[in-house]
């Protein structure tokens, strides 16, 4: 069963999950702080520009957008948290969300992790990272950004976000450029390996 990711479409958004769609499809949740990237990736993997809406203002995607692809799964994407220049109370109603999502969610078969290869992971990313750990859910860690940093400060980036995060060789930890594109493929096969789908 191959994937055509050019018949992919964005289907709903969701405040609360009686707005998720009702279907059996496996779901892939990218999850990260506020302009890491994650609309953006969404779009390179799927070779589109505009599918997944970059936000001008960090911090506006307040609702959790759900992408169809190709009738065989969905990608999710999660308003991103810990931006600082939103109020605390619109903070937690967002953690909320995303953990009512993270938690309920059964579809959910792998958990995407962004972190700016730029920056040691944040509190907030931390955070995320254990209670990812907590789910037992298979997840991977994306290193954004990646065209952003010479490529000599590369190796030594990633080796600090995997001490902070207390990442081991099982883990896969993938850099990545959504300008370049580099590290798409190596994303596909792991999402496509879990999901254990073909080409
Ligand atoms: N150079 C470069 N810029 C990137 C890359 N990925 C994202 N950006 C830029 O970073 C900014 C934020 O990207 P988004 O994809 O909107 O980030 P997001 O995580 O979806 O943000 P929220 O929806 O606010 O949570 C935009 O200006 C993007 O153009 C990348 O790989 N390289
Ligand atoms: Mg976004």
């Amino acid at each position: 069963m191959s994937l055509n990711i050019n018949n992919a479409k964005f289907e709903v958004s969701a405040v609360k999950p009686s707005q998720y769609p009702v279907s059996d499809l496996p779901e892939v949740t990218f999850v990260g702080r506020s302009n890491v990237g994650k609309s953006s990736l969404i779009n390179s993997l799927l070779n589109r520009k505009n599918l997944a809406k970059v936000a001008a203002t960090p911090g506006k995607t307040q609702v959790i957008n759900f992408y169809n692809i190709d009738n065989k799964l969905y990608f999710v994407d999660l308003p991103g948290y810990g931006y600082a220049k939103v109020s605390k109370g619109v903070q937690a109603s967002w953690a909320k969300f995303i953990e009512t999502y993270l938690v309920k969610r059964e579809q959910l078969k792998l958990i995407v992790m962004l972190v700016d290869i730029r920056h040691s992971p944040t509190s907030h990313d931390k955070l995320m990272h254990d209670w990812i750990l907590s789910m037992e859910l298979p997840y991977l860690v994306v290193a954004t950004k990646k065209d952003k940093v010479p490529r000599s400060k590369i190796k030594p980036r990633l080796a600090d976000i995997a001490k902070e995060l207390n990442l081991d060789a099982s883990n896969k930890l993938i850099p990545y450029s959504s300008e370049t594109r580099q590290g798409r493929d190596e994303l596909w096969d792991e999402i496509k390996k879990c999901l254990d789908m073909e080409g």
